[in-house]
């Protein structure tokens, strides 16, 4: 359950300028690359689009502030200022920001662990990710989740368990449907992920009930230490719907990731039902902070990654080549972003952690007012009254 008004702060850098009515004098003209799209069974979106000029700065800043707070979680780590599960999504900052911008508020997301970016670009501060990792009170689950469980406004996490918010996707897919409600969701799984009996499953019914769901297959190509090849039959993730038509997407670019989303989400919610995206895109870290990364793939295979496919620096480019942005003004965006998240930090460090009380742990279980009387424990000694605030029995 997420009480809004905690964490409704907006940020410098964040979603809130997002859509912002412009003149059409700023629209820009974008040319995709013929390799940005493969499709299965539907005729690829068209590579050539216009959009806000806004739009275009707002992506770009979007994704410096994600790497520099990724960043900042790798050091706070290493500082063993954050404990447990950390993984980081630096180099694939395009694929969040390309669906958000696509798409509004009204719209869900789900997601796998590797989810900060998502939960950022979904409407929490910097400050609200990094005290969760840090356990603070102030963090977005109120410091009692983690790494793994974020969430937002419309953003339902964050989900520990490969594979599970798959189906927990197709029924929030269900539910717009339900309502008469012209959204859709993103419901995101990895390569890895994709080969769990429950995602199959999930195609059925949507594909039955022509639920407006996109199954969004982030192909970072590992799952864990295992390379996209030794673990599965078809790499072609963006064909696995059989039933369902599907797009590969080159996931390292922004601009190709927008533009995919959006013709997604105008497939779900014109009545076509659901669609298979395949995102191909690369972590440059390992897969979790206890991993360093380069035991399965080699040094070079990560430097040419980044040097070469980087979605910041292939924006930056994009950026400059269609007089958008000066080489200045964008220096002085990187310059801002590093103050936001610097000042973003050093709050969540002198944020407290929650009360060593216990009606704290009970807190945010059901949506306040709809409390069951007791909550049965592992065992009896365990049962909590939520009328008294208080254990039922005084064991502890
Ligand atoms: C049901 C289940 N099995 C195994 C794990 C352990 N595990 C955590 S992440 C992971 C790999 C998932 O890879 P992928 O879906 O490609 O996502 P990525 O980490 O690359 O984003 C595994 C096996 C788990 N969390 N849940
Ligand atoms: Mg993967």
């Amino acid at each position: 359950m997420f009480r809004a008004s905690r964490n409704a702060h907006k940020a410098v850098f964040g979603a809130a300028r997002r859509g912002m009515a412009t003149g059409s004098s700023d629209l820009v003209s974008i040319q995709l690359p013929a390799s940005s799209f493969e499709g299965y069974e539907l005729d690829v979106p068209s590579l050539e689009f216009e959009t806000e000029k806004e739009t275009l700065l707002q992506m770009y800043k979007d994704m410096v502030v994600i790497r520099r707070m990724e960043m900042a979680a790798d050091a706070l780590y290493k500082a063993k200022k954050i404990r447990g599960f950390c993984h980081l999504s630096v180099g694939q900052e395009a694929i969040a920001v390309g669906i958000e911008n696509a798409i509004t508020k009204q719209d869900s997301v789900i997601t796998s662990y590797r989810c900060h970016g998502f939960a950022y670009v979904r409407g929490a501060s910097v400050k609200a990710v990094l005290g969760e990792l840090m356990g603070k009170r102030s963090g977005v689950s109120y410091g009692k989740g983690g790494s793994m469980h974020m969430f937002a406004p419309g953003f339902y996490g964050g989900n520990g368990i490969v594979g599970a918010q798959v189906p927990l996707g197709a029924g929030l897919a269900f539910a717009h449907k339900y309502r008469g409600e012209k959204n859709a969701t993103f419901d995101l799984y990895g390569d890895g992920a994709a080969n769990q009996g429950q995602v199959f499953e999930a195609y059925n019914m949507a594909k039955l009930w022509d639920l407006p769901c996109i199954f969004a297959c982030e192909n970072n190509k590992y799952g864990m230490g295992t390379s996209a090849s030794r673990s599965s039959a078809l790499t072609d993730y963006y064909k696995r719907g059989q039933y369902i038509p599907g797009l590969k997407v080159n996931g390292m670019d922004v601009l190709a990731c927008y533009q995919a989303s959006k013709f997604a989400k105008d497939w779900a919610v014109s009545g076509n039902g659901p669609l298979v995206l395949e995102y191909e895109t690369y972590r440059y870290g390992g897969h979790s902070m206890s991993d360093p990364g380069t035991t399965y793939r080699t040094r070079e295979e990560v430097q040419h990654m980044r040097s070469r496919n980087d979605p910041i620096a292939g924006l930056k480019a994009t950026l400059l080549d269609l007089n958008v942005a000066s080489e200045d003004e964008i220096k002085a965006w990187d310059k801002d972003a590093r103050k936001y998240v610097d000042e973003q930090v050093a709050e969540a460090e002198n944020d407290a952690p929650p009360e060593a009380k216990m009606s704290i742990l009970f807190e945010d279980i059901y949506v306040p007012g709809s409390e069951v009387k007791e909550l049965r424990g592992r065992i009896s000694d365990d049962t909590w009254n939520f009328e008294k605030n208080d254990f039922s029995n005084r064991v502890y």
